[in-house]
């Protein structure tokens, strides 16, 4: 109860905010020489500019030593001082003019200053040279499931300075503030601080500040101080300014503030200009967030900085377009997953409205050692120095699953606790600098599911706990997820408690109907989800939610069904919604929301089965009525979000219209249908697949086939026996597989001794047969397993027959080629009637195919 009260008391008070400077401003962006330590040549590139394409082909992506060189071609004035700013470097970088080192940074997410003078030639050529590194041995993340792609990739700007000038601080925080000391109703206190730097011996110095609305100034102010060479530390009561709307999601109001330095004959100095908004949070009686004494459910996503194959190097316009989609999204907060971002983020952010939590990359463990610590410190101090003036942000996050990778990398029980025991310390340090530098906001960490957070008591460190949970994902039932929260809430009924992470993965390619965990279906990211979000938003006691994640991300040592990304989006990395965007809408925005979720699969080729699909409207309006080519079909009430019909659909195009009568609103999708049987006589339409040992449909855009899931035999075709390959409860395999782009296809097998029939009409077809061993993992063997003995005691053999007739022998995929590799084996076969039987058979170990495919000839 104790910690409530003081959190209510000093968050009550509102945030600083830092103005930036805006004259004597030059783009350093264009016309770099770069050249990669394992590149033979330089090229020519522009900022902002990554260095890892690889990260998306690759989990041996370059981790190493990149040279960015230019020359400064502007004209410099001497006399004046220069300095470049960098706003983001992954994830060091040595800075070298003429061969001198003028500057050096650590850390990838926060900017940095470097001044020039002391190497800069006034006279002739100027050569700037920037060694970057991604390798991470002592920076912060350690680990982490995230690419971390090297380069200069965000904007360089070079500065002239004035003889006084704004002076930003040690960790880039610029060298005016204006923090708010109390804020109630429209009534604002605040203190202006500056920070000047000057050169002059001695003189009087006016500092201007203007308060505008709209381009209408509603307060103004001058201040005196007498300048001396050196640094001027002055801070101003600002007598209270009444009238301000406050800052919100439904109404991010902002304001600009101007503050100009002249001297006694009104020549201007320097400037700073920016927008900025006030606002109040606290945490109140049942640990909500109150925002301008209102509470306030956060609920979004996180948001990782990358896109697609332009990776982390975007430019403004596309970070903003990011928060543009979640604000339409309806979503009022937006998780900084797991490091600062641009400050064109937290712009558009304070812009549209939407709250935020930042946070530093200390990620999945701590390295125990001081140079590791001290830079961790830094990204903390940095990153609340340079954003600390945007209203949207309301909590710092400290630490992400701190202790996760510790079983793995520490051996030894006590060895382990020690590294416990320091994380907890290094969080309580963490904890205070934040505090010491910013009381006016919370603090976070996010954990994985585990008890370790409570008994290390780490988890009493932050203000708030967040909880990354899985379960229904990593964890095996969805429902374990409601238990944990209430148990948590009910041992730590006063402790503030955010689900800072929760989601499932989704590949457009992949559909089920019998949806299940880590099949990468579309259909079991939505249940996912469809579960967890209501509760959310049910229970008092959470304080919100964000969903993991907003986009599909880069990671490069991930594998799943798209090796190298993330696929939890609920958009993909081109920024395109999947159908599940629209149900974190329908929950979470206050606009109507009515959309037919059948656009990830609108292309349907399916078992005749499967012939009553079931079709999902998310709306937020309380009942919604479908239509399927013209004809009414029924109502439904909207519950959670969600509105589904089980709707018996024949072939060929099916339009679809739903329409929300309160609203008058409607939308239409059409839908394409296509029954795969070989019962008829006639052949099928181009061909049949079966992604075997799957019960999820795969359908890739890429060659346009489309594979069933593998089911049991049914009205002349399927399979018999077998079973579907398992590692643990999960069928298949997360394992990329080499040599296809099918991963998903190759990543489930059926095995054992089966048999697959087509009742197919008497003729020629192309039969392929796609292999992947997904037990075996060492090299190939020799081709002619009697020649070489398998040692690795693994590696099966088989029999494969077609209507009785040996087609294959003695045949063993990994022999060839090794495990999780593709390998397809193509036959032309004539048939007879009664149709075609495949029949496998094993020698050795179990007989195994993981896809096959038919085409009539
Ligand atoms: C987590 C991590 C996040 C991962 C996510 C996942 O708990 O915090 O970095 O990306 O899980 O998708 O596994």
């Amino acid at each position: 109860m104790e910690k409530k009260v003081y959190l209510f008391i000093f968050f009550l008070l509102s945030w600083p905010a830092i103005l930036s400077a805006q004259i004597g401003r030059q783009s350093m962006n264009s016309g770099w020489y770069f050249q990669r330590a394992d590149q033979e040549a330089a090229e020519l590139v522009n900022l902002p500019h990554h260095y890892n394409e690889d990260a998306y082909t690759t989990s041996k992506y370059f981790r190493g030593r990149a040279v960015y060189s230019k020359n400064l071609t502007f004209q410099l004035k001497a006399g004046k001082d220069y300095e470049l700013e960098f706003e983001g470097v992954n994830s060091q970088a040595e800075v070298y003019l003429n061969e001198v080192l003028v500057g050096s940074h650590q850390g990838g997410y926060t900017s940095f200053f470097v001044p020039l003078n002391k190497a800069l030639n006034f006279q002739g050529e100027n050569q700037l040279k920037v060694v970057v590194e991604n390798t991470n041995k002592d920076i912060p993340p350690l680990n982490g499931d995230f690419s971390i792609f090297g380069g200069i990739y965000r904007s360089v700007w070079l500065h002239e300075l004035a003889p006084v000038h704004f002076l930003h601080d040690t960790y880039g925080g610029k060298g005016v503030q204006l923090v708010t000391t109390h804020l109630e109703g429209g009534s604002l206190e605040a203190q202006l601080n500056v920070k000047v730097a000057s050169k002059m011996k001695s003189g009087k110095m006016r500092l201007a500040f203007e308060l505008l609305d709209e381009g209408q100034m509603i307060f103004s102010r001058n201040y005196s101080f007498k300048a001396h060479q050196g640094i001027i530390d002055r801070n101003w009561d600002l007598p209270t300014i009444n009238g301000i709307t406050l800052w919100s999601p439904e109404q991010p109001k902002r304001y600009t503030v101007k503050v100009r330095l002249l001297d006694a004959k009104g020549e201007v100095y320097d400037s700073f200009e920016t927008k900025t908004g006030f606002r109040t949070i606290a945490i109140g009686p049942s640990n909500e967030l109150i925002l301008n004494g209102k509470p306030l459910k956060l609920m979004g996503a996180s948001r990782h900085q990358d896109r697609g194959r332009a990776g982390i190097a975007l430019s403004a316009k596309q970070h903003q377009q990011d928060i543009k989609i979640m604000k339409e999204m309806g979503a009022n907060f937006v998780r900084l997953g797991h490091y600062p971002q641009s400050s064109a983020v937290l712009e558009a952010c304070d812009a549209l409205g939407l709250l935020v939590w930042e946070e530093i990359p200390m990620v999945d463990i701590l390295g125990n050692n001081e140079i590791f610590k001290e830079n961790t410190r830094q990204a903390l101090k940095e990153m609340v120095a340079q954003h600390r003036h945007h209203p949207s942000i309301i909590i710092w996050g400290l630490m992400n699953e701190p202790i996760i990778q510790v079983p793995y990398r520490i051996k030894g029980k006590e060895a382990q606790q020690a590294h416990y025991r320091a994380t907890k310390e290094f969080g309580e340090e963490l904890q205070q600098i934040c505090k010491g530098l910013d009381a006016s906001r919370f603090t976070a960490m996010a954990f994985h599911g585990s008890q370790l957070y409570n008994e290390i008591g780490i988890a009493e460190v932050p203000d708030i706990v967040g909880w990354n949970l899985y379960q229904g994902w990593y964890g095996e039932h969805m429902e374990d997820f409601e238990q944990f929260i209430e148990k948590e809430n009910q041992k730590y009924p006063d402790r503030p408690m955010i689900i800072s992470e929760f989601g499932a993965g989704g590949d457009r390619r992949l559909h089920s109907t019998q949806a299940e965990a880590f099949d990468f279906s579309i259909e079991y990211q939505q249940e996912l989800l469809a579960y967890y979000l209501p509760i959310i938003q049910e229970k008092d006691y959470l304080m919100g939610g964000a969903i993991w994640n907003q986009f599909d991300f880069s990671s490069a040592l991930r594998q799943e069904s798209m090796p190298h990304i993330n696929n939890k989006g609920l958009c993909y990395a081109d920024r395109s919604p999947k159908d599940v965007y629209y149900l974190a809408q329908a929950l979470m925005s206050k606009e109507p929301v009515l959309h037919l979720a059948v656009h990830d699969w609108s292309n349907r080729v399916i078992w005749p089965q499967d012939s009553v699909q079931e079709i999902k409207v998310f709306s937020n309006l309380p009942e919604v009525d479908l239509y399927l080519n013209q004809e009414f079909v029924g109502s439904q009430k909207v519950q959670g979000g969600v509105a589904k019909w089980q709707l018996p659909l024949a072939e060929g195009p099916q339009q679809l219209e739903v329409r929300a009568e309160q609203k008058s609103i409607s939308k239409k999708a059409e839908l394409n249908i296509r029954y795969v049987k070989c019962d008829s006589g006639k052949l099928p339409w181009n061909g049949i697949g079966i992604n075997a040992g799957s019960t999820a449909y795969y359908h890739s855009s890429e060659d346009d086939f489309a594979w069933l899931a593998d089911y049991p035999e049914q009205e002349g075709m399927g399979h018999q026996g077998g079973e579907p390959y398992k590692r643990g409860r999960r069928k298949g395999t997360t394992a990329a597989i080499k040599g296809t782009i099918h991963d998903p296809l190759y990543q489930t097998k059926r095995i054992g001794e089966f048999s697959y029939y087509f009742d197919l009409p008497a003729g020629q077809y192309e039969l392929r047969l796609l292999f992947a061993d997904l037990q075996f993992h060492g090299p190939p063997l020799a081709y002619d397993l009697h020649a070489q003995k398998d040692s690795s005691g693994k590696v099966g053999n088989m029999n494969v027959l077609l209507n009785g007739e040996p087609l294959l022998q003695d045949f063993s995929p990994s022999a060839q080629v090794g495990g999780n590799f593709a390998l397809e084996k193509i036959f032309n076969v004539q048939i007879g009637e009664p149709g075609l039987l495949l029949e496998f058979k094993p020698n050795k170990g179990s007989a195994f195919v993981n896809a096959l495919q038919l085409y009539p000839k």
